[in-house]
């Protein structure tokens, strides 16, 4: 399929950047504020500065890019089988940020309707052609551009060459129902006597950046959603690593491997 009147990847992410910058900023200047909660849950915290961070990422772009549809953790607008649409988490990593871990990002990504199947991503038809990873904590930005080099705060960024599971850090997501909590249990207890060191952060994003900048090398998550991992997947594919993921029951929900490219026959996740 050709699309008419292709979106200009260089803008959509100069675009992506000043959005991301901008919730990064309101997200640090409410760290230390009290946070009024929208949703509580068992393993789960929505909060209405995700909703505000929301809004702020979608005005931006919508002011660069008006015909774009947005599929936000928060909401969506416009028509979401449309060419082009923005996948966004305004706040990934809430749990985290509400308890006062600053450990949380912005994540947006740009996708566009595949041209062949073969090409698509994703099962629904699509793939992402611009990624925004941003941690104001740390201030560090990781970009991407479909078909170009990974960068981290601008500079090229690699995964790891490690092979051997029992020198490896792993990061394992456990996601926010019993189901995926009581399948990934048992996966752990096996990997944890496997390799080096398991890490579990809290924040999809960030563990997909940290394995295309080598300092995790895979991160395994069940129950993921797309707007925590859009970003994060092309970010980490233009870094050398490989993004095995695969659509389960839920809406917009995923199992994920992500590693170096190196390790997911020893890594692999029976069904
Ligand atoms: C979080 C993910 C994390 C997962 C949590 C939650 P949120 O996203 O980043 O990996 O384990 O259940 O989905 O809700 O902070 O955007």
């Amino acid at each position: 399929m050709r699309i008419k009147n292709p979106i200009n990847p260089a803008a959509a992410l100069k675009a992506s950047i000043t959005a991301a910058r901008a919730a990064g900023a309101l997200i640090r200047r409410n760290f230390h504020t009290v946070k009024r909660t929208k949703q509580v849950t068992r393993h789960d915290i929505k909060l209405e500065l995700d909703v505000r961070s929301q809004k702020l990422i979608e005005k931006a772009l919508y002011s660069a890019f008006p015909s774009i549809s947005f599929l936000g953790e928060e909401s969506a607008t416009g028509d979401l089988g449309a060419p082009y649409r923005w996948v966004v988490d305004p706040i990934d990593g809430t749990v985290n940020y509400t308890y006062g871990i600053p450990h949380a990002c912005v994540s947006i990504a740009l996708q566009g309707r595949a041209p062949t199947p073969k090409a698509a991503d994703y099962e629904d038809g699509y793939q992402t052609l611009v990624g925004v990873i941003y941690d104001p904590f740390c201030d560090e930005l990781w970009t991407a551009l479909r078909g170009q080099p990974a960068r981290l705060n601008g500079r090229i960024t690699r995964v790891s060459s490690r092979r051997q599971l029992n020198d490896c850090i792993i990061s394992i997501g456990f996601a926010k129902t019993p189901e995926h909590l009581a399948q990934t249990l048992p996966y752990f207890n096996q990997m944890v006597r496997r390799v080096r060191k398991i890490r579990m952060m809290g924040a999809a994003a960030l563990g997909l950046t940290y394995v295309a900048s080598g300092r995790f090398d895979a991160y395994i998550e069940r129950g993921i959603r797309l707007w925590d991992i859009a970003a994060g997947g092309l970010i980490l594919e233009s870094a050398g690593g490989e993004f095995w993921h695969k659509a389960i029951a839920g809406e917009y929900t995923y199992r994920m491997i992500a590693t170096n490219g190196r390790l997911r026959r020893q890594l692999a996740v029976p069904d």
